[in-house]
């Protein structure tokens, strides 16, 4: 700790649908609300764990304000939440705007700071704004603009900051700061009514939960299920839409396992899924980080993933899980049967993974580094 005092009043600027950033970036500010500060939300929609939220510590959330013209033949979003978070800025005073990925939101932070000069900016680099996006030439200046003009920037895992240096050619600190899992709310579920509406007491549980982009790869985790299914009794929970999943299910019907796998879709209560489970998938070709597995280690279940990008920070292969090379569906397959084969290793490796979520990714050693980094971003200190 730096000893600087924490600022009292910050913006955050997230993705609302359902994606790890805003996952992140909501948690992170409801908690730093519940710490006394003064959070504000600026978006075009309620970062979707905000919705419903209660009670008087709960963050303040700014609708941006959109305005369609026909001489445009395209929204300006970048434009319309800088103008949002320049008025929030002005009105409640805010020393610091925390952009959760660097496109759109950490260039309108930069964009409404330039207009205010007041302020500062902190950007968290969350995976595919430096990995897909922000590489793709078509945004390239602006974010690699973005990253290096932050007051302070941060990535949720080494594989992510050192990502950011090779594609940007950028040579400033980014401190890492992996993330954490509320492990009070993502728990083994042991009941035996409530497994039974998704699996009969003879079947294994198998869930993997995404945004079905192509970098999930979600083939693969229809294919490791088949030949699963191929050896024991098992059902395949499919969680999240996006869309690749038309070709998972098509795959589903190929493969004749259409009866045992079910998509759920958006499915609200995840962590129950998630505590009701044997095993989860992860067969991602790029994963900064992989939120959705601390999830399911939280909830005690053991993680087959591939091993790509940051997952080998969260997934200790042979202790947690296990990792297989990238789309080898066959040795992912032969982990899944072996743990599901072997009940005290399964139990094993759920204990290892609940003990790293109450240690290494508890947000009460995640978040104290947020703010951390916040006193020292506002104070303009470096880490
Ligand atoms: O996985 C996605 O496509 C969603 C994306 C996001 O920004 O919402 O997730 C990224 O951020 C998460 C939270 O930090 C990480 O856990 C995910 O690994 C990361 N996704 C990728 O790198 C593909």
């Amino acid at each position: 700790m730096t000893g600087t005092p924490t600022p009292q009043k910050i913006a955050v600027l997230c993705h609302a649908g359902a994606g790890g950033s805003g996952v992140v970036a909501t948690e992170l500010g409801l908690l730093v609300a519940q710490s006394g500060r003064e959070v504000h939300f600026v978006g075009s929609a309620v970062p979707f764990r905000l919705a419903g939220q209660r009670g008087a510590s709960r963050p303040f959330y700014h609708q941006v304000s959109a305005f369609a013209y026909a001489l445009f033949d395209q929204p300006f979003p970048e434009l319309a939440i800088a103008n949002t978070l320049t008025e929030v800025i002005l009105e409640h005073g805010v020393d610091l705007t925390h952009a959760h990925y660097a496109i759109p939101h950490a260039t309108a932070a930069l964009h409404a700071q330039a207009i205010t000069r007041r302020g500062r900016v902190m950007t968290t680099l969350h995976g595919t704004d430096v990995t897909l996006v922000g590489a793709e030439p078509a945004f390239r200046h602006t974010t690699r603009h973005a990253i290096e003009r932050s007051d302070h920037v941060t990535a949720v895992s080494h594989f992510l900051a050192e990502q950011t240096r090779e594609v940007f050619g950028v040579e400033r600190e980014i401190e890492v700061i992996h993330n954490f899992v509320d492990a009070d709310r993502f728990v083994r579920v042991a009941d035996p009514e409530v497994r039974a509406r998704f699996a009969d007491p003879d079947e294994a549980l198998i869930v993997h939960v995404s945004n079905f982009r192509p970098v999930k790869r979600v083939e693969d985790v229809v294919r490791v299920f088949a030949r699963v299914v191929s050896e024991l009794p098992a059902r395949l929970l499919m969680i999240g839409d996006g869309p690749e999943r038309p070709r998972a299910f098509e795959l589903a019907a190929q493969l004749g396992v259409s009866g045992r796998t079910h998509f759920l879709g958006s499915f609200p209560d995840v962590q129950t899924v998630l505590g009701l489970s044997d095993l989860f998938l992860l067969p991602s070709s790029n994963e900064s980080f992989g939120l959705a597995a601390l999830e399911a280690m939280s909830c005690e279940v053991p993680v087959v993933a591939a091993r790509a990008g940051g997952v080998p920070e969260v997934v200790e292969d042979g202790v947690t899980g296990f990792l297989a090379p990238l789309g080898d569906v066959d040795a992912m397959a032969d982990a899944a049967l072996r743990i599901l084969r072997d009940p005290a290793l399964a139990r094993a490796l759920g204990a290892a993974g609940r003990h790293a979520a109450l240690t290494r990714f508890h947000p009460d050693r995640i978040v104290p580094r947020y703010l951390d980094a916040y006193a020292r971003t506002v104070a303009g200190a470096s880490a």
